[in-house]
């Protein structure tokens, strides 16, 4: 403010007072001269004018950041976790998470996948809970947590010709996959969805690592740009993408992948349809109906669904008896960490597992004691 008085006051008025003294004067010599220092006088003025409007817009700016967060700080405490901060995606975007099955409910994986989602991931929004425990298991977790829960419709254990679909001890987990396909049914379901364009499902034997925010605004660009390619093919384009497996045996990994309410529709009803022609035979992989359907793209047979692989970069990393060490020691981790519980768990020292979920969990003693995590080492179907 000082800077504006020293414009508006006192430059006027010493220019004032110039052209008083110039108009006085009878030598042509010194008038001249006089009006060149009047002219850089209103030079300098100007300039100064300029640099203070400047200055002002900025602190205008800083002022509206710093209420900004104000109000993000005040939403924040809503989930009683310090350094919270409300997204930007909090408004569009949805987590979403299948628990199925006794062992499942028994166990304390989704409190665990939440928990890292709520602390690392620093995610404060909606995250949806697909599971069939009874309603008694999760029931304090409505509202409180903005954790939505629901339960499969009976009609969705069906196929396509309205009956139950039968599976075999090969493909059994196929029953519980297949749900995965209904990600966009159960978000149209409720109506505190209504907003949510982008839904990222994960696996719950995945848990945070790091802010979910990199990850969304990462890939926000990716997941918008084929249907923004107008005129190009891009409209009227199902889209889901994938992050890249560890084995190259198939082309992506469903643990986790993005759904796109708008259009990602087609694509999921084609995995369903795919998922429901393996169930009778010996391979329980929904990764192996995806590469059917990314073999019959290629082949020009399916045109209206692409199936996009991410590279997993610093958003998602597998843990496994090789990088183990090395991961355990980090003081940073990837945003999303596969646990890959049924698999390599097994292989690696459970103490050690034990002190690496505490860390990315950032559990209290008093958290570790209780025990509400869980162990590293869950069987699951
Ligand atoms: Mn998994």
């Amino acid at each position: 403010m000082p800077l504006l008085h020293y414009q508006y006051v006192f430059l006027p008025a010493v220019v004032t007072l110039g052209w008083l003294l110039v108009t006085k004067q009878d030598s042509q010599r010194s008038r001249r001269s006089m009006h060149s220092i009047i002219k850089l006088m209103l030079v300098a003025a100007l300039s100064q004018l300029l640099l203070s409007l400047l200055l002002v817009g900025n602190h205008l700016a800083e002022v509206n950041r710093s209420s900004d967060n104000n109000e993000i700080s005040m939403k924040a405490d809503i989930y009683n976790t310090s350094q919270v901060q409300v997204s930007n995606h909090y408004a569009t975007h949805a987590i979403f998470l299948i628990s199925f099955g006794e062992q499942a409910a028994d166990s304390t994986l989704v409190e665990r996948c939440v928990l890292s989602l709520r602390r690392r991931g620093q995610w404060t929004g909606y995250i949806v809970l697909l599971t069939d425990a009874p309603p008694s298991r999760y029931e304090d977790w409505d509202e409180e947590n903005n954790v939505i829960v629901m339960h499969p419709r009976e009609e969705h254990f069906n196929g396509a010709d309205g009956k139950p679909l039968e599976f075999n001890r090969e493909t059994l987990s196929l029953k519980v996959k297949r749900f995965k396909t209904y990600v966009l049914d159960y978000v149209d379901m409720d109506k505190r969805l209504n907003n949510i364009e982008v839904i990222y499902y994960l696996d719950i034997d995945i848990i945070a690592g790091n802010k979910l925010e990199h990850l969304f605004r990462s890939k926000q660009q990716m997941i918008e740009s084929l249907h923004q390619l107008r005129g190009g093919g891009g409209e009227g384009l199902s889209t889901l993408h994938f992050f890249t497996p560890i084995s190259s045996e198939y082309p992506f990994q469903s643990g986790t992948f993005v759904v796109k309410r708008s259009s990602s529709r087609h694509c999921l009803e084609l995995w369903r349809r795919e998922i429901e022609n393996i169930v009778g035979g010996t391979l329980g992989m929904d990764q192996a109906a995806l590469r059917t359907i990314h073999e019959q793209i290629k082949a020009g047979f399916e045109t209206k669904c692409r199936l996009i692989r991410m590279d997993n970069e610093d958003f998602l990393s597998f843990l496994k008896p090789k990088n183990f060490n090395k991961i355990s020691k980090l003081s940073s981790y990837t945003t999303l960490i596969h646990l890959s519980n049924s698999k390599f768990a097994k292989w690696m020292d459970e103490e050690q597992q034990n002190t690496f979920l505490h860390a990315v969990l950032q559990l209290s003693e008093e958290e570790i004691q209780s025990g509400k995590y869980g162990k590293s080492i869950i069987k699951l179907t």
